[in-house]
């Protein structure tokens, strides 16, 4: 599956495979970290289709490594159940047939510790087949190893979307982490500030989107460098001049689009949203909830006064494309947005500032005159208007890895950036996110762009 080069085996000496194995431990401990703070009962929860219940995610991962490292290279290795091959694969139909994505909250065995059981054992079972991994397969090992971890990363960030799905069904608003709590309610802005976006302007020109594959043979140890297949291969597009908002739209903007009738302005709306929109009743985004008259959102800190100064988060593709209508402007292309990416640093709020919800950007306070984009990373996810497509010349990985991506390219639109869910380490410019255009359960929010 491999479309890597990497450098023979004679170059890559211990050191190498000691430090996957401390990345590898390094990843896997962060995903018990997020658990932490859970009830057993939590954790069997499937609060719609799209939600997994955190004891599936758990398992699911470590079933990837499983499936697509232990039971082909290491030697005698056994799984604690078969049953699991069919349980945690998710959707990998040239692997085996992928138990019902709708009916794993149905799943009561295996037991939370149970879970937690096959987690250690693939633990130990990963540190042996690294103490001495078979050099002929090394290779592809490591490449797995590789896309495991980033694997494990995404579930890092599903698993907080789910919780925070979870947790939000259940009237008494139940609380995951008391300290983020604490926080938003210490920093929740009640009055808008009044500055309006400004905005950076881009020359038309031919750009480069995308990434190739490594191709110096490059052991890389770092892990900077992995991309997945989507983002590949390099290709030119031309991109008109353009204008994009220098932070995302921010919940006291999404106020006056409510407040505009911006959910009763048929003209604003794609009729796919607009009939969705009436089906399912949206009159703001996700998570919000009126209180006493004043707008609240739940939180990984429970039911809180909506931050107006922090960007809005959850809303579908559908209202994002229906504001910036509303607003005058339009949601950039993932060309756009990545030519004004590649060259920023990777600055905002990721998992590890542990708020897990977007915050108002910090040069609110500086108020530095700066003009280019704050925020592209991290905080929010940002609808973008293309579609999630091959680009030119896409090649999926070979075998069961193959169906990674690739098969998900129709009906999904693609988000650019990280938000406040994701790994640092693990967003980059070329990073294409997707998801289908209703759902809000993501952290998703609104950058806007404009023609010249
Ligand atoms: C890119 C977030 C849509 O949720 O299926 C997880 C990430 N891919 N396991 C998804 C993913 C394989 C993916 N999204
Ligand atoms: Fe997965």
């Amino acid at each position: 599956m491999t479309q890597t080069t990497r450098a023979p085996l004679e170059n890559a000496d211990g050191a190498h495979i000691r430090e996957w194995l401390r990345r590898f431990q390094h990843v896997r401990r962060a995903s018990e970290k997020l658990c932490a703070p859970l009830e057993t009962e939590d954790y069997m929860v499937q609060s719609m289709a799209d939600v997994s219940p955190p004891k599936w995610h758990l398992a699911h991962v470590s079933w990837f490594f499983e499936a697509f490292i232990l039971a082909p290279w290491l030697k005698d290795y056994q799984t604690p159940d078969p049953a699991y091959d069919f349980l945690f694969n998710s959707y990998y139909e040239t692997h085996g047939k992928p138990f019902p994505r709708h009916l794993r909250g149905t799943i009561s065995r295996p037991t939370v510790a149970q879970v937690y059981q096959f987690r250690a054992h693939i633990d130990r079972e990963m540190e042996r087949l690294l103490s001495a991994p078979p050099p002929e397969h090394l290779d592809e090992i490591i490449d797995r190893l590789e896309i495991g971890l980033h694997h494990e990363q995404q579930h890092q960030e599903l698993l907080v979307m789910d919780i925070k799905h979870i947790l939000s069904c259940n009237p008494l608003h139940p609380i995951y982490r008391n300290d983020i709590r604490q926080q938003l309610l210490a920093h929740a802005d009640q009055a808008a500030l009044p500055d309006a976006p400004r905005w950076h302007r881009y020359a038309a020109g031919v750009r480069q989107i995308g990434v190739d594959y490594p191709t110096e043979p490059a052991f890389d140890h770092d892990g900077e460098g992995f991309v997945f297949d989507s983002e590949t291969p390099r290709h030119r597009q031309y991109v008109a001049e353009f204008e994009l908002a220098d932070r995302p739209v921010t919940n006291a903007e999404f106020l006056k689009f409510i407040e505009d009738g911006g959910y009763t302005r048929t003209e604003l709306w794609l009729s796919d949203g607009w009939h969705l929109m009436h089906q399912t009743g949206w009159q703001a985004p996700e998570y919000w909830e009126k209180v006493d008259g004043r707008w609240h959102t739940m939180s990984l800190g429970g039911l809180v006064p909506v931050d107006l100064n922090a960007p809005v988060c959850h809303v579908s593709f559908y209202e994002a494309d229906a504001y910036a209508r509303w607003a005058g402007a339009r949601l950039p292309t993932e060309a756009e947005w990545e030519t004004a990416a590649v060259d920023q640093p990777l600055a905002g709020h990721f998992v590890e500032d542990e708020l897990l919800q977007p915050q108002a950007p910090s040069r609110r306070q500086g108020q530095d005159k700066n003009q280019a984009p704050q925020q592209l990373y991290g905080d929010v996810w940002e609808w973008t208007g293309s579609a999630f497509l091959p680009y030119p010349g896409f090649t999926p990985l070979e075998g069961s890895l193959g169906e990674y991506n690739g098969k998900f390219m129709s009906g999904q639109m693609v988000l650019r950036g990280g938000c406040c869910a994701t790994p640092g380490n693990h967003i980059r410019a070329s990073y294409r996110n997707f998801f289908p255009p209703q759902a809000r359960w993501a952290f998703s929010g609104i950058r806007l762009a404009r023609d010249v």
